[in-house]
């Protein structure tokens, strides 16, 4: 720290750092952009950072707590789930390029605020992932996943929901933001993942992981082993062997932050099935098929046990899916011991 409060870091300190306004601007460039595209990324990562504020000053809003609601999924509903699902829907609302949205919050798909027959995407997130750690300090995140729409015309019927049932690897982007010890934000649109992380001093995300790429192999295995023995055994001989030597557990309880481990470090994150959930927990839509999306851009592979994640098509908005994701050769293993079971 300077001791002259004038005195300044170097302007090559900050001013030559690659932005995502920068990276954006490149990326429309290289792979001749409409533009709509970028302008669509420029929402999300505002959002982002509304988010990231809400979520960093959440104790000392004294927004910790229940809101006294109940969500589609049954649960408890914090109010920065609230808080989250509202500002996504407004900032992506009025970019005008969605005609509708899905959000883990609503039951129904609903319109975009300035949705109209302009509009050429939708898109479905869940705007807050983790939220039963918000009340212990653990990162939580955000996911989305974009896609064209299939339908035509200026309104949307609530019920009509063919957009959102196309496979994911149909998706033009998707991506994930990471409120931990700094906010990140990591996407695709389909040229390879990228990682920014806000520099809150200027109010920027900055390009810190460019290329991400997961290992093809790796030594962590990540899952709520409460849950075993009601898992397929093909599932149950994987962790056996995982814990043969030489690996690690790890699992945060938040979704995106064990994704984000496995992306960086390699490993796998599962989420299976069992008795009590016969389709798993995490959601098809707006969880698994945007974080496999990355994973397959990243070098790694999604299956829900039997099939890639991607080649998946969903028959409703808040399906659920079992989810192995990460390391390549680790997913393939795993596959294989439960076809082994199957036979
Ligand atoms: P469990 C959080 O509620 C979440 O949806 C994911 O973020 C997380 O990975 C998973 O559920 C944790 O579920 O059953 O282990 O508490």
């Amino acid at each position: 720290m300077s001791e002259n409060a004038n005195e300044m870091t170097g302007a090559e300190g900050v001013a030559t750092q690659f932005t995502l306004a920068d990276f954006i601007r490149e990326q429309q460039e290289v792979y001749k952009g409409s533009g709509a595209f970028s302008s669509v990324l420029h929402s999300i990562a505002l959002g982002v950072k509304i988010v990231s504020q809400g979520v960093n000053r959440a104790g000392l809003a004294s927004m910790l707590g229940l809101a006294g609601s109940e969500n589609v999924q049954g649960e408890e509903v914090k109010q920065l789930d609230v808080y989250s699902d509202e500002v996504f829907s407004h900032v992506l609302g009025r970019s005008g390029e969605f005609i509708s949205m899905v959000s883990e919050e609503r039951e129904n798909m609903f319109q975009a605020r300035a949705g109209g027959k302009r509009s050429r995407y939708v898109i479905a997130f869940d705007p807050l992932d983790g939220s039963s750690n918000i009340d212990v300090n653990v990162a939580i995140g955000s996911i989305w996943s974009i896609y064209r729409r299939v339908s035509d015309g200026w309104q949307v019927d609530p019920l009509d929901t063919s957009d959102y049932l196309q496979p994911g690897y149909l998706q033009v982007a998707a991506g994930y933001a990471l409120y931990g010890l700094s906010t990140m934000f990591v996407f695709s649109t389909g040229h390879g993942v990228s990682g920014f992380t806000l520099d809150p001093s200027i109010g920027e995300f900055i390009l810190t992981h460019p290329d991400m790429v997961v290992p093809q192999d790796g030594n962590i295995y990540s899952c709520n082993e409460a849950n075993v023995r009601g898992w397929h055994r093909g599932v149950q001989r994987y962790v056996e062997e995982m814990k043969e030597g030489g690996n690690s557990a790890r699992y945060v309880g938040s979704l995106v932050s064990d994704f984000h481990r496995t992306l960086i470090k390699g490993g796998i994150y599962l989420y299976p099935s069992d008795s009590r959930k016969p389709q798993g927990k995490l959601r098809l839509l707006y969880e698994c098929a945007p974080l496999a999306f990355l994973a397959e851009q990243a070098g790694g592979r999604a299956s829900d046990g039997k099939q890639n994640v991607l080649s998946l098509v969903p028959q409703s908005i808040h399906q659920r899916c079992p989810l192995f994701i990460g390391s390549k050769n680790m997913v393939a293993r795993l596959e294989q011991l439960i076809a082994d079971e199957e036979k």
